[in-house]
């Protein structure tokens, strides 16, 4: 059947045949599905997370904050397997009921912190270690407005763009046009701001600049869905030359190369 012969059921029901990559994984219930013990380490902090660009975020926070001798966010980390569905475990639901990764366990407190939500970890670890984040209102304003917005608008390029492009079960005009068109405005809004200045805030380099990056300054160098001639992401040249840029930082090497 093609999609534009589709009208919708009075009430929608869960077709677990509908195809694309995450068919199998993905349901319209929260909860466990199995129980799962997962794994702990010695390390103060223990991240359970994959090399997607969410997970990637957070190893770069942590290897940054390695870099400048913060020696106690040394960090175990724990690859989720979410295409095998591992983050429908018990014990990963009990630290994120939303079921997706990063999630992070901070065992140096006691009780054990989590914190899940990629921005929300970052936002912990900097006020944790006084780290890439500024103090005063200001600058610090600033910055948490560009957090929240990577957190809000990567569902477009993510759960929108990247799903139609590269995981929808054939290929779709209509949705591929409506989030391709998204992601280059957002492309657009960052390559305005950058044509101004070095880093996404006044302060400089900070969790603005890691969050932003992982996904539009990936995608923009080809690292995210193979989509930079689609988009044309070589266009976009004040966000490439701050991605290219930001690639250069030893603390961002070690994040991308902590995942196996
Ligand atoms: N807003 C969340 C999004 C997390 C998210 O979507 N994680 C994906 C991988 S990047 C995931 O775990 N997906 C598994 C699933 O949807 O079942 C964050 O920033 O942490």
């Amino acid at each position: 059947m093609n999609e534009i012969d589709y009208t919708p059921p009075k009430v929608w029901a869960w077709d677990e045949e509908s195809g694309g990559k995450w068919a199998g994984v993905n349901r319209p219930i929260a909860g466990p599905t199995h129980e799962k013990v997962l794994p702990v380490g010695d390390a103060p902090l223990q991240l359970y997370s994959l090399g997607t660009p969410n997970g990637v975020k957070i190893a770069v926070m942590l290897e940054e904050l390695l870099a400048m001798g913060k020696a106690d966010a040394a960090y175990d980390l724990h690859i989720i397997k979410i295409g095998k569905g591992e983050q429908f475990g018990s014990d990963f639901v009990k630290l994120n009921p939303n079921s997706k990764i990063p999630v992070l366990l901070d065992r140096s407190k006691s009780p054990a912190q989590s914190v899940f939500e990629s921005c929300a970890i970052l936002f912990y670890l900097a006020e944790k270690y006084d780290a890439l984040l500024p103090g005063d209102v200001t600058n610090r304003t600033e910055c948490l407005s560009w957090l929240f917005w990577q957190e809000s608008s990567a569902s477009f390029l993510g759960g929108g763009f990247g799903h139609f492009y590269r995981y929808a079960p054939y290929p779709m005009k209509y949705p591929i046009n409506r989030y391709a068109m998204e992601t280059k405005r957002q492309l657009d809004v960052l390559d305005r701001h950058l044509a101004e200045r070095e880093h996404m805030c006044a302060s400089g380099y900070s969790i603005a600049d890691i969050a932003i990056w992982s996904w539009y300054g990936r995608l923009a160098m080809g690292d995210v869905y193979d989509a930079e001639e689609f988009l044309d992401t070589a266009s976009y040249t004040h966000v490439l030359r701050w991605a290219k840029a930001i690639m250069q930082r030893e603390g961002v090497q070690k994040g991308l190369a902590a995942y196996p």
